[in-house]
């Protein structure tokens, strides 16, 4: 029988998307080939464990030709294999890694895997703070990882987004982290991974872990510094935001990569084996096959030229924005942006909190998030900031000139807010301008 109600609702979401300009950083529109390995036949099959991971750096023809003996728990995986291989030799390729495990679910569970990988409980990781920018995931009281782990922050400075790498060396000297995180989900500028790398280098035992979940398609888009040309040993990232593949997370690794099925000596350089048995079994089952062959068509994407040029609109599309709204008075944290994101501090721009604009820009189709800014004095679900950047909507085609027209909705939406009539006009004309832009799905 036909699933009337869950098929009517996707075409909702579909129009939804079509009609409205996408400004959530962490958000962006997938191609049709991505979409339709995503909803594929290889969600039925089970592949527990490991393909082969020899023979990874030549020709894809040599891949796609060779069926190799490897490391899994269910037959049937002649396919399988072949998938999940070009989906770790594209990705290394991409971040210039040693391997790559492309089995995360998501980007919390490629973090939790990498802490399992290498931390005992009680151990410490050093990482960003969380009100400053940084990730749930990197010790939220909240999480697990916050009950298991010791946390100690980081913080920067708001005025300006810069980092006191000083004082950042004298709390690693005291607490000898086991890990050395760098990573962010509202942090508008680059950090130097040099100064991060010296620092963690003077701790014995202590991995080197970027995550870049924003920035990973501006990293292999070669618009922002890559944490591997810097020393760092791990970067895990989310596979769905600039990237521009399918909601999935993603481990690159640094070291020696050796058979999953042997526990190596807990050195260094054998973290990405440390890694795969921490993925499975240590805390997955069955990988998602169809979202690895998804993952690796967006890598194949991505590692095509036009690529670059997406990855570099996309900042200079966050750099036009943020001077336009600087202009019409909205006060940016850090005073601007380096790479596809900003972040607003509403409530000294305008006197309202960030959830007020969240909603009033959805109702005219625009949709970014709230956000606390750093030390913000606002309760988390009603925070001072808003979050927006370009990613999604330099995927639709926008370029330079079309950040003062969003700048200037933004703006008239926010002050006529209580007014439904010109909300609707605002509406109006947003639907018009999208409609110019399709979806790549649609194209
Ligand atoms: N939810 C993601 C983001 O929006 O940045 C982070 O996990």
């Amino acid at each position: 029988m036909f699933d009337e109600n869950i098929f009517e609702l996707i075409k909702s979401e579909t129009e939804r998307q079509r009609d409205g300009l996408e400004l959530i950083p962490s958000e962006n529109y997938v191609s049709r080939q991505v979409l339709e390995a995503m909803g594929s036949v290889l969600t039925n099959k089970y592949s527990e464990g490991y393909p082969s991971f020899a023979d990874l750096d030549g020709d894809e023809s040599a891949i796609v030709a060779e069926i190799l003996p490897n490391y899994r728990y269910y037959g049937g995986q002649e396919n399988t294999d072949r998938v999940e291989r070009l989906a770790i030799a594209r990705a290394r390729k991409l971040f210039g890694a040693d391997h790559a495990n492309v089995q995360p679910h998501s980007g919390a569970q490629a973090n939790t895997a990498v802490y399992n990988a290498w931390l005992k409980p009680g151990d410490t990781v050093l990482g960003m703070d969380l009100g400053h920018g940084g990730h749930l995931t990197h010790g939220a009281p909240v999480t697990q990882s916050a009950q298991i782990y010791n946390f100690v922050r980081y913080g920067i400075d708001p005025e300006t987004g810069a980092f006191d790498y000083d004082a950042i060396e004298k709390l690693a000297k005291k607490h000898q982290p086991k890990i050395l995180l760098v990573g962010y989900s509202a942090y508008p500028r680059i950090p130097d991974f040099a100064k991060f790398a010296a620092i963690g280098k003077k701790i014995p035992g202590c991995l080197l872990m970027a995550d870049m979940a924003h920035v990973a398609g501006l990293i292999v888009g070669r618009a922002h510094p890559n944490p591997f040309d810097h020393g760092f040993h791990v970067i895990t990232t989310t596979t769905h935001k600039t990237l521009r593949g399918p909601r999935g997370g993603l481990i690159l690794s640094k070291g020696t990569v050796g058979s999953p099925l042997k526990k190596p000596e807990k050195t260094l350089e054998n973290i990405p084996t440390l890694i795969d048995r921490s993925v499975f079994p240590g805390t997955q089952g069955g990988p998602l096959m169809h979202v690895i062959a998804a993952k690796a068509v967006a890598f194949h994407e991505a590692l095509r030229p036009e690529f670059k040029k997406y990855a570099a609109q996309t900042v200079a599309n966050a750099a036009e924005l943020a001077k336009q709204l600087k202009k019409r008075g909205f006060k940016l944290v850090t005073g601007g942006t380096e790479n596809h994101l900003i972040l607003v501090d509403v409530m000294s721009s305008f006197g309202i909190h960030g959830g007020i604009v969240e909603k009033t820009l959805d109702e005219i189709g625009l949709t970014l998030n709230k956000n606390a800014i750093p030390d913000d004095a606002e309760p988390p679900f009603r925070p001072s900031g808003i979050r927006l950047g370009t990613p999604a909507m330099t995927t639709r085609g926008l370029i330079e000139k079309d950040m003062t027209q969003i700048a200037d909705w933004m703006l008239a939406a926010i002050e006529q807010r209580d007014d439904a009539a010109k909300l609707a006009e605002l509406r109006a004309e947003v639907t018009e301008f999208a409609r110019k832009f399709p979806l790549p799905s649609d194209r």
